[in-house]
């Protein structure tokens, strides 16, 4: 019972967009222009259709970091609703984004070129599930950077309740953008629309990795709910578009998450060859892709291995820009990820690569997956990829590697100052101090009310120079330390927030104790 309407007839205005010559028989890099023009696809078919299982299949599709090997159907079954979700932007952040597939950013889509993509989309943002979807019905739409076709076609808008589907043959290799294209564009990519798209060349990438992993790097301009909704009894927040349209990010993420490879780092072995599909979505910020301890062998901008550099220590990467970067990880130690636009990094994008002897090898599963353990990394079986993906679609909480107590994190946090406290300290205090996992460059800070009184703690917070040099305490502990530690520069009110998660913590502590 679906009402068939051709799309294609609202855009008689457009003009007709010539499909360029595909493939067959092309070289690896490049489509070939010696062929006649392919036929031009069936348009697309928009029907009143509000279908409900899954928000995301395919077998091409990666739902993790973890970029899953090549599905070898030449026909590939790819579906992304539109939805709306609560994500764990950061920690206290409960974020009302927008999605296609259900995460920010969706799943990564993998082909090769001449591959046909069967794509459809439902869009179902009129629906509100307690904790985890507000609902905010609007047109949505999809548009692939990889497509050659029409726009007013292919990414024509669909409202609530309506499914639209079309197929495209990627011609191109490279790692392309999808996104939301309806206006408000800004809008909606900002509120995470968006995903990435790997077409690999018709012979496979000329270079042999032992790892492949996605970086998908995006911006957030978040702000209170004005309505001061909740879910799971912390503040909602949701764009603030005067920040979007000022390119004054909140947040500057990968893979949709504040420092979210900092909880949960990438992995490998030592000597190891590990190829990223790194994309700067924007909407608002370039990316200075740099890794700490390493430099990029081989870059291949947009992904083209045709469009190769060598020896690379940054890639600049513009909004919608990509590239493929190789690099080894010589010995173990954590390699940095990080954008080296500084800024970007302290508002999130951040991650490491943990190299170590005992990340599994190659082909061999992690053994029993520890609860929040990185998943194992490349060859892995259906198993393993439903886990992936119920663990991406749940959210939940990222695994910590085992070096810090995961404790007082994974812990539900009802106070919502306390909640800002921890933000704070996990954006501001986590270079220098841990909450339960020992001494970094300043002390563990568990058990830190019982050492001090509030109004020393706050006085510390302050006026830090002045009590390194005339209070006998924290003489002793820049003696002791051998570092003085830097004002940190905070508000009143984010000093009473950090103080009310010392006591939060240090009460949990006690509770675990008795
Ligand atoms: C660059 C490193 C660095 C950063 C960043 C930093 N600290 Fe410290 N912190 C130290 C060091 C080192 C000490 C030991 C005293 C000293 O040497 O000044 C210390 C001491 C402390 C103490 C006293 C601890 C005790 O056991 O007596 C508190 C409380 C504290 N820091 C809180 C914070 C908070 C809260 C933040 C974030 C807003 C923060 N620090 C950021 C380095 C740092
Ligand atoms: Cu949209």
């Amino acid at each position: 019972m679906t009402r068939t309407s051709l799309v294609g007839r609202l855009c008689l205005l457009a003009a007709p967009f010539p499909f360029l010559a595909a493939l067959a028989a092309c070289d690896a890099t490049m489509p070939t222009s010696s062929k006649p023009a392919v036929a031009e696809s069936a348009p697309a078919v928009v029907v009143d259709e509000d279908r409900s299982g899954p928000y995301a299949t395919g077998r091409s599709l990666s739902f993790d970091a973890t970029l899953l090997p090549l599905d070898p159907s030449p026909v590939k079954e790819v579906r992304l609703d539109a939805s709306n979700r609560l994500i764990d932007l950061a920690p206290g952040i409960k974020y009302a984004a927008w999605t296609l597939g259900d995460s920010v950013p969706g799943p990564t889509v993998r082909a090769r070129a001449g591959d046909k993509i069967r794509f459809s989309m439902t869009n179902r943002t009129n629906v509100t599930t307690p904790k985890l979807r507000i609902a905010a019905p609007m047109l949505h739409s999809m548009d692939f950077h990889s497509a050659l076709g029409s726009p007013q076609d292919l990414f024509h808008s669909i409202g609530p309740g309506q499914t639209i589907s079309f197929e495209f043959t990627p011609t191109y290799p490279g790692v392309f953008m999808y996104h939301c294209v309806t206006p408000p564009m800004v809008d909606h990519v900002a509120s995470g629309m968006y995903g990435m798209m790997v077409v690999e060349p018709k012979g496979g990438w000329p270079t042999k990795v032992d790892r492949e992993y996605v970086i998908i790097q995006g911006d957030f301009y978040a702000k209170p709910d004005p309505e001061r909704r909740k879910a799971d009894n912390l503040p909602v927040y949701v764009l603030d578009k005067d920040k979007a349209l000022a390119r004054t990010p909140t947040q500057v993420v990968f893979n949709g998450r504040f420092n979210g490879m900092v909880d949960k780092p990438l992995v490998a072995r030592p000597g190891e060859r590990i190829r990223l599909y790194v994309l700067n979505v924007g909407p608002g910020s370039g990316s200075s892709f740099h890794v700490v301890g390493s430099i990029f062998d081989r870059v291949w901008m947009g992904g083209n291995p045709a469009n190769e550099l060598r020896g690379l220590q940054t890639v600049d990467l513009g909004a919608s820009s990509s590239a493929i970067v190789e690099l080894t990880v010589p010995e173990k130690g954590d390699y940095i990820m990080v954008d080296h636009y500084f800024a970007n990094a302290s508002l999130g994008a951040i991650g490491l690569i943990s190299v170590s002897d005992k990340v599994p090898p190659l082909g061999q599963p992690a053994e029993a997956p520890k609860a929040g353990a990185p998943a194992a990394p490349t060859g892995a079986a259906e198993p393993a990829r439903t886990s992936v993906l119920m663990a991406t679609h749940e959210h939940e909480p990222a695994g910590r590697i085992a070096k810090e107590s995961p404790k007082p994190h994974s812990a539900t946090l009802n106070d919502p100052e306390a909640a800002k406290g921890r933000l704070a300290f996990d954006s501001k205090c986590v270079l220098c101090h841990s909450m339960g996992g020992g001494n970094k460059v300043g002390p563990d800070l568990q058990g830190v009310t019982h050492r001090h009184p509030d109004a020393w703690l706050t006085k510390w917070l302050l006026e830090t120079e002045k009590m390194q040099k005339s209070d006998p305490v924290a003489r002793d502990l820049v003696t002791k330390y051998r570092m003085p530690m830097p004002n940190p520069g905070l508000k009143a009110v984010e000093v009473h927030d950090l103080l009310k998660y010392f006591h939060w913590s240090d009460q949990r502590e006690g509770l675990a104790k008795n």
